[in-house]
């Protein structure tokens, strides 16, 4: 017998719309949903490569206890109940010696199913909720947030009718998302103008209309001065920026020096073209969308480079245009009623999260800041922690061993849970297998836009193996811990039609393409009716919530240290590839097989010095950290940078393809997590130098 499933894909958290075939109890084929525009059928390849993920005998198969060392392997088989107790007297006794607030959950961010594993630990009476945002789209989220009031989420591009798109390491063809990808290129094949900077030619540099190579970590200064050129030579949309803005004199001043005479000593790229840029952008205008990127814990400056990216966007009139930046409406905005939280249904713990305790001089907002929890397990400041969940994040695969080694030292319960045998669960106490995203049903989610959708991710088949769904592993843990009442649903139906209740929405709706939109069409404000989210519904160039947390308006841009080449030193960046996903597909078979190893990519030059060729083997060092990799030697990419590829050489035995294959780039973050970014607190990851030299 053969039937579709539609749903939502699982291989990255894009979680595109997916339809799957099923025959005979086996998914033989996944693609994207035809009935959702913009993904037509396509699919990337991890996309696809779902049905090695889902037939993978080494992968996670049952809840395990610790029973030997941490990190040396040793576990046993247990059942689910006794996990779940296990880790309800474990977490009992922790809070019971130290406070509630000591057990805290990170998390691989809250997106569209994300507020289920909030549950475990507000149900627990602990503020402790963190996302892995700040080593992601943190800055970018901030930077919105103070600018307009809306949160990234709640703002979309329109690629498929853009003129003139400007990406800084934005690199969307390669770091992709499908129906974001297939718009761009829709748009490129219209004529839209693509401006792609970047220390190095990625893949979107190959479809760029200019490329620029800018000197790593001063693309802040390369918008300081196109905002100077715009404002200086009018270029801009007066009618928003008489309407909304609120700061423009001071913005002005802030950029009277920043010329473009200045930033090219500091970008190396030539002035005239940063004035051409201002000139075609301005011509493009409204249809221009300059991307604050996604993945934006790169520099200390990320927070005011993302602010300087919305600014340009506002000042060239963008927001809430064709061919711009849409802002997402709520629910309520198209006249339907949204889902029924599940979350608001506990108790708010009284006592404050770990970075809220920390004083004033940087932003936080509903998630914790990863960093702050990384200080209070390691040195117990504010207060200490001493139980930590993970949930569908692999934060010690990134991180260096002395990290690793610091959190474990603290902890006094880890527990992971994940699909793979992930860094972290090798290093946990209790390992908790969720089913794959093709074995198990989620929550409902609201896809946010100008058409605001709720979407249905429900299983193909059955698990395989002794497995749960997250919303059966919360339930378990909050029953176990004593606090069931928070979860009340029997089968995944009763925690629909509790999500749907009021809204006249049935789980039958979601039958013919896995989404229900909540209004016929897009909905779009004209200016006059437009207002921000702000306090004072303008565009807060002066942040009210960036007074109220001490936090300055500007920031200055400081020319970045130079790393000592000609000694073998570089500034280490790196980046992900099409075929892979962070760190948890290069066990999959069949990407595996594509691409099983990442090597670094170093100037041809700077190579030349240290006695380099293309294909050597070179020993890359930092801190006590060393370890080996094959060279790529090209012109392409900026003397001062060495790249590459994240993710590579996994260190857990179980995963036998991948094991030992290409170099972690985490292990050579050394010191990174001491350094913070400005006024959002987030990490800096592309600020730290390495060592090259042949081996
Ligand atoms: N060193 C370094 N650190 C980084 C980055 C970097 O480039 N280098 N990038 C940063 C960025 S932008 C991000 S987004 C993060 C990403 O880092 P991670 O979130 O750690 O990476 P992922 O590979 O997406 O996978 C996270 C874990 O989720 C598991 N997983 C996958 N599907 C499921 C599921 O359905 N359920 C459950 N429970 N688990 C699942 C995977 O097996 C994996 O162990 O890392 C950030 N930190
Ligand atoms: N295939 C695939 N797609 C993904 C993901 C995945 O794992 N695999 N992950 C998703 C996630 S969670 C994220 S956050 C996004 C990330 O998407 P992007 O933010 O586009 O991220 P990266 O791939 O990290 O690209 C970083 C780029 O920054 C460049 N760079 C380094 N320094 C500088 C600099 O000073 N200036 C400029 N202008 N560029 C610089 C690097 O050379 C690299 O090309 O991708 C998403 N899409
Ligand atoms: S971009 Fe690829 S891996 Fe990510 S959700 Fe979409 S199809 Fe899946
Ligand atoms: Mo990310």
């Amino acid at each position: 017998m053969k039937n579709s499933v539609f749903s939502n894909c699982g291989m990255c958290s894009v979680r595109c719309p997916i339809r799957v075939e099923v025959e005979d109890g086996r998914v033989k084929w996944i693609e994207g949903n035809p009935y959702v525009p913009g993904m037509e059928g396509s699919l990337c390849a991890r996309g696809s490569a779902g049905i090695a993920l889902l037939y993978d005998s080494e992968r996670l198969q049952y809840p395990m206890i610790r029973t030997g060392e941490r990190g040396s392997g040793q576990f046993k088989r247990v059942s689910w109940e006794e996990a779940f107790k296990y880790v309800a007297d474990k977490v009992k006794d922790i809070q019971a010696k130290y406070g509630k607030r000591t057990v805290a959950l990170l998390d691989r961010g809250a997106g569209l199913f994300g507020e289920m594993q909030r549950l475990i630990v507000r149900g627990m009476g602990s503020p402790n909720y963190f996302s892995h945002d700040d080593f992601c789209r943190k800055n970018v989220d901030l930077a919105y947030q103070t600018l307009l009031g809306y949160g990234r989420p709640e703002v979309g591009y329109d690629f498929a009718n853009t003129k003139h798109m400007v990406f800084y390491g934005r690199n969307a063809i390669e770091a992709l998302g499908v129906r974001e990808v297939n718009n761009i290129v829709k748009a490129l094949e219209n004529g839209a103008d693509l401006t792609y900077l970047d220390v190095r030619v990625s893949k979107t540099a190959t479809k760029a209309t200019r490329f620029y190579q800018i000197r790593p970590g001063t693309d802040y200064a390369f918008n300081l001065a196109l905002i100077h050129v715009i404002l200086k030579e009018n270029l801009y949309d007066k009618d928003f920026v008489d309407k909304f803005f609120d700061g423009t004199v001071e913005l002005e001043n802030f950029v009277k020096n920043c010329t473009p005479e200045w930033a090219e000593k500091e970008t190396g790229i030539p002035a005239y073209e940063i004035v051409n840029l201002a000139k075609a952008l301005s011509a493009a205008k409204p249809r221009v969308i300059l991307y604050p990127g996604w993945f934006s814990a790169r520099y200390m400056d990320a927070f005011y480079f993302a602010r300087s990216v919305i600014i340009l966007n506002a000042l060239l009139g963008s927001i809430e245009q064709k061919g711009g930046l849409i802002l997402a409406k709520t629910p309520k905005e198209v006249g339907a009623k949204g889902l029924n939280s599940l979350l608001e249904k506990i108790p708010a713990p009284e006592e404050k999260r770990v970075e809220a305790e920390a004083g004033k001089g940087f932003l936080y907002d509903g998630a914790g800041h990863i960093l702050h929890l990384y200080r209070a397990i390691k040195k117990g400041e504010p207060y200490p922690v001493k139980a930590l969940f993970v949930v569908r994040y692999d934060p010690f695969a990134g991180i260096t061993l002395k990290d690793i080694k610091e959190v474990l030292d603290g902890l006094d319960l880890l527990v992971a849970i994940d699909t793979n045998y992930s860094s972290t669960a090798w290093y946990a106490d209790v390992v908790l297998p969720e089913s794959t995203y093709l074995e198990r049903d989620d929550m409902i989610g609201l896809q946010r836009g100008a058409k605001p959708a709720f979407i249905m991710r429900r299983k193909a088949i059955k698990p395989i193996y002794d497995t749960k769904g997250k919303w059966e592993i919360t339930k378990g843990l909050l029953y176990a811990y004593g606090v069931g009442q928070y979860m009340p649903f029997e089968t995944i139906e009763d925690l629909w039609n509790y999500q749907l209740e009021g809204t006249g929405v049935k789980i039958e709706d979601f039958d013919k393409s896995g989404q229900v939109a909540l209004c016929k069409d897009a909905k779009m404000y004209s200016r006059d009716e437009l207002k921000f989210k702000t306090p004072s519904g303008k565009v807060e160039i002066l942040s009210s919530k960036m007074a109220e947390r001490e936090v300055p308006f500007f920031y200055e841009h400081q020319t970045p240290a130079k790393p000592n080449i000609e000694e073998g030193e570089f500034r280490l960046v790196f980046g992900r590839m099409a075929v892979h996903t962070h760190v948890q597909t290069h066990n999959n078979r069949y990407l595996n097989e594509i691409v099983p190893e990442n090597e670094l990519w170093i100037n041809d030059k700077a190579a030349a010095k240290l006695g380099i060729k293309n294909g050597d083997w070179v020993e890359v060092s930092s801190g006590d950290f060393s370890g080996k990799i094959r060279a790529k030697v090209t012109p392409f990419i900026h003397p001062e940078a060495v790249f590459m590829y994240r993710g590579f050489e996994n260190e857990v035995p179980w995963k036998t393809r991948s094991f030992g294959k290409g170099l972690n780039e985490g292990r050579l973050l050394s010191g990174a997590f001491d350094k913070m970014a400005h006024g959002s607190h987030t990490g800096a990851l592309f600020e730290n130098f390495v060592r090259v030299k042949k081996a």
